[in-house]
Formats: C-alpha cells, structure tokens, sequence
C-alpha cells in the first residue's frame, strides 16, 4: 500500500486506467451496476498488468476484461480518449447537471462534460475542475448571481452608476434596461444603457472605461469585471460585464453597462429592453415590411437576393428615437413599455 503512489506511475496503462476509472464513475453515478463492475474489473485488471495493452486481442487475453470493454481499451490506446466519454449522453433533468447549469455562464456542453469527468459537486469543481476565471467568480458566488434583485435593489446600483457617470461627465445619460425596463418585480441582473447626447462610442467608451469604472472599484461598488465570451466582432468594446455590491452588502449583483452611441440610442433601447423573444418578432416583422430592425437602428430600401440574403445595407430610416422606430413599423409604444417608461 505505501508504495501504490510509485507502482502507479510506472504502470504502463496509466492512461487507460484513468479513462475507464472515468467511465466507471459515471455508471456508478447513473446507478448502471453491471457496467460499473464491469469497468472496476478490467481496471483492476489492467493495474495488474507490466506491459503497455494497445490492441483489443492483447486486451482480451486478459482475464477480467472482456470483449466489450476490450474495444474501449484499444481505442483509448490509439486516439487516446474515449469518444464515449465524449458522448456520454446526460439526462436534461439530472439534478447535478442542472446545478453545474446554475454557474454563471455555464450551459449544457460545460456542465454534460464536467459531469463526464466525474465532478459530482461544487466542492469538486472548486477543487479538481479546470476553471476558467469566469467560471470560478460564477461558483463563489453562485447563490448570489442566482437569486433575483428586487426592482428597488436594481435602481439603487443604477443610482450609484449614474451618480459616478455625472462627476464624470455631466451629459451622460443612463436609463435601467433588461426586464427592469418591462416592469419585472425582480431581475436577473442589472442592464444600464449609457449614451451622450452627440457622442460617439467611442467618447462614451473612453469616459466609462478610463474615468467611471476605475471610480467604481474605487468606491467599493464594483467587485469584479467578467470578460465576454464568445462576444461577435461588432459588439467589441460597447459592454463591461462585472459584478457589483452595495454599500456595507456583501451580495455580489451581476451589472451589465451597454455603451451606446447616441445616434443608435433607440435602437439599442429596444434591443437591451427586449426581452429576446420580442426582440426577435419586431425583427421579424420589420423584415416583413422590407425593413430591417438591429440594435443599431431601423433600415430601409433593403435589397435582397434569390435565396433572401441581403445584398444592401439599407438606408437608414432611424436610430435615435425609439418612439420614432415604433412609429415607423407602425406600433404603439405604450404596449411594449409599461407607464411608457
Ligand atoms: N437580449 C437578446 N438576446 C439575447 C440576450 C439578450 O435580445 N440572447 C436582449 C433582450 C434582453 C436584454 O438584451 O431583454 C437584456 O438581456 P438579459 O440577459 O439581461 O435579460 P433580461 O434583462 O431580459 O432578463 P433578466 O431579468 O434575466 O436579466
Ligand atoms: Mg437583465
Ligand atoms: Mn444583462
């Protein structure tokens, strides 16, 4: 026993231990017990053996490993890993999935493959998983970015917000967006839409990123900031996602700060005040009415080829006033803003 720490590094098969060790975890799990045992049998098999095990014909030359398993034992071998391990197909409701689901930003392939891995909890994620920095922010604080924020709770922190744009820079404007906008009791974060009458993006950006937020952390408000994932070429440097507390709280928050340019501020106020399937049907109705609808503005005279893709940009018929859009597609404000907010 006290020499397993050496004897295991020398085992030829290490790698291949590790993979079925693996897959047996899983099946214990699932509470598959044949093929839990099956898998313990051949590992304990395998860990017997002095010599490398590459081919399915060495591998059934074992006793305890069978035919089966014997296949899983070359593949590993040649393309060391195990598609099965891959494609271990888990249950949508299984509750550990859906508690890995839970971490900020974490979806379905994340969370399958943790599972895949063996994780079985957030202690193990915490201490075996390979994390990224977002994904370690999102499990310490998992129940706060979890719970929802009252309406009262989000206007405070878009107070602080505006108050630090204003020392900045007295023409800021900042309106609170997401389901706050929509009316909702309570929100999943907090979505502040920032612009300057006639600025730029990136007037409104260089304010934001090199006076305001450094001011915030500063001030104890903001906690943290999150980098994008996967954030498309053209959303590049007009978002700062992070994290923020009250004063004398220790309830982290998940803060999402939009920065638009004036000229778009409209558009944007539909886009950020969604939610996404609004956002998608106003779309589609815009291309309806050979329009075309994008967080940027309302476009016309769009041309479109055979198989209906765009072959001009369009014109554009508005950006600035949201009321103006809504107009021009023929809607009414009042139905998409409660107490026309
Ligand atoms: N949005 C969208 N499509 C996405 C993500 C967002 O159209 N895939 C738009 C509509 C959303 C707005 O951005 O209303 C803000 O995004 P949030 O993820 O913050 O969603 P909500 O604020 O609507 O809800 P929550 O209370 O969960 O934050
Ligand atoms: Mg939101
Ligand atoms: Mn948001």
């Amino acid at each position: 026993r006290k020499n397993e720490g050496t004897s295991k590094s020398k085992n030829p098969n290490l790698r291949t231990i590790e993979m079925l060790d693996k897959m047996a975890h899983y099946y214990d799990r699932i509470g598959d017990r044949w093929r839990t045992i099956s898998y313990r049998k051949a590992i304990t098999a395998l860990k017997r053996q002095t010599d490398y095990i590459a081919t399915r014909e060495q591998a059934i030359g074992i006793p305890g490993i069978g035919e089966r398993l014997a296949s899983k034992v070359e593949e590993i071998a040649c393309t060391n890993k195990l598609r099965r391990l891959e494609s271990t197909v888990t249950d949508p409701n299984d509750p550990i999935l859906l508690l890995f689901m839970g971490i900020y930003q974490v979806g379905l392939p994340t969370a399958s493959r943790w599972i895949a891995q063996g994780h079985q909890s957030l202690e193990d994620l915490k201490s075996k998983a390979d994390l990224t920095p977002n994904q370690r922010i999102g499990l310490d604080h998992y129940d706060d970015f979890l719970s929802r924020i009252p309406r009262s709770e989000v206007m405070a922190h878009a107070d602080i917000v505006r108050r630090a744009c204003s020392n900045a820079d007295a023409q800021i404007q900042l309106v609170v967006g997401g389901s706050c906008r929509r009316g909702s009791a309570d929100c999943g974060d907090i979505d502040l839409i920032i612009t300057k009458e006639s600025a730029s993006l990136e007037q409104i950006r260089t304010i934001l990123v090199d006076t305001v937020i450094p001011q915030l952390f500063q001030d104890g408000f903001l906690q943290v900031g999150l980098a994008t994932s996967r954030s498309r070429s053209t959303d590049r440097g007009s978002k700062w996602h992070g994290a923020s507390a009250l004063p004398g709280s220790q309830v982290w928050r998940r803060i999402d700060l939009l920065f638009v340019p004036w000229d778009e501020f409209g558009a944007a106020l539909i886009y950020f005040t969604g939610n996404d399937i609004f956002n998608r049907s106003i779309r589609l109705l815009a291309s309806r009415k050979k329009m075309r609808l994008n967080q940027h503005g309302l476009y016309g005279d769009i041309m479109r080829g055979e198989k209906r893709e765009r072959i001009t940009q369009g014109r554009l018929l508005e950006g600035r006033s949201e009321e103006r859009i809504f107009e021009i597609l023929g809607l009414q404000t009042q139905h998409h803003l409660p107490g026309g907010a």
